[in-house]
């Protein structure tokens, strides 16, 4: 099992075009208050890593955290929530485009971990997001969150009916609590496997892609 992973924040964008290049990253979405910021925190085990809040709508940019060493150019990006229906309208659209550009036009995403609240199960909103990442081919990793809020005795059957809205096997959902560290360890774990996926070469490029080149 990986320890924590060492994440550093890097910046914050308002669009994608605004973000340096990356070798690979992999983001973090979900509806406001689902519990990204939380499990970036968890996953780097440190307490304010990412700006967390009861009130939807803490995270409104892009932010970026690279795994160490500095400049390795492999991401973990915490997105802004959707669906925080308090927000003005032209704020909750202008944040829309922001994740749906990035998402597409990001070419070196390599999946998205999608956030779905455990106590609350998939919403309507979570459903299109799902939809709309199979979509456009997207590879997707569905995550529960605050499985510690879900009462044990009804765990079981709770994750039954998630993976079956979801359309997937029960055992394709990762179940996690960023509170108590439940599935901590096998997200890591997950996560590490993803971003260590190394480009195939491309002959354009004469590193060979290699990492550890300019910052
Ligand atoms: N009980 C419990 N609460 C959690 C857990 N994860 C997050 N929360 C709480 O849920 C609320 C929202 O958490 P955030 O991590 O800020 O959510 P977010 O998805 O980043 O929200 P936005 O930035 O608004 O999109 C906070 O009050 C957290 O303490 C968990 O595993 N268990
Ligand atoms: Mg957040």
């Amino acid at each position: 099992m990986s320890g924590p992973l060492q994440l550093e924040f890097v910046m914050s964008g308002a669009k994608h075009t605004q973000l340096p290049d990356s070798l690979v990253e992999i983001a973090v979405a979900g509806r406001s208050n689902v519990g990204k910021s939380s499990l970036m925190n968890a996953l780097a085990n440190r307490k304010s890593l990412a700006k967390t809040s009861k009130t939807p709508g803490a995270t409104r940019l892009l932010n970026v955290y690279e795994l160490q060493p500095e400049g390795s150019g492999k991401w973990v990006v915490d997105l802004p929530g959707y669906g925080y229906a308090k927000a003005p309208k032209h704020e909750q659209e202008r944040w829309a485009r922001m994740i749906e550009n990035y998402l597409v036009e990001r070419d070196t995403l390599e999946a998205v971990l999608l956030l779905i609240d455990g106590e609350v199960g998939p919403t309507a909103l979570d459903m299109q997001s799902l939809e709309w990442f199979r979509h456009i081919g997207l590879p997707i990793k569905i995550i529960a969150t605050k499985q510690d809020k879900v009462k044990p005795s009804k765990l079981g059957a709770r994750k039954q009916e998630v993976a079956k809205k979801c359309g997937v096997d029960k055992s394709d959902i990762r179940w996690v609590s960023a509170a108590k560290g439940n599935g901590i360890p096998e997200l890591r774990n997950e996560i590490h496997t993803m971003l260590n996926f190394e480009p195939e070469y491309d002959e354009d490029s004469d590193d060979g892609g290699q990492e550890g080149g300019e910052q």
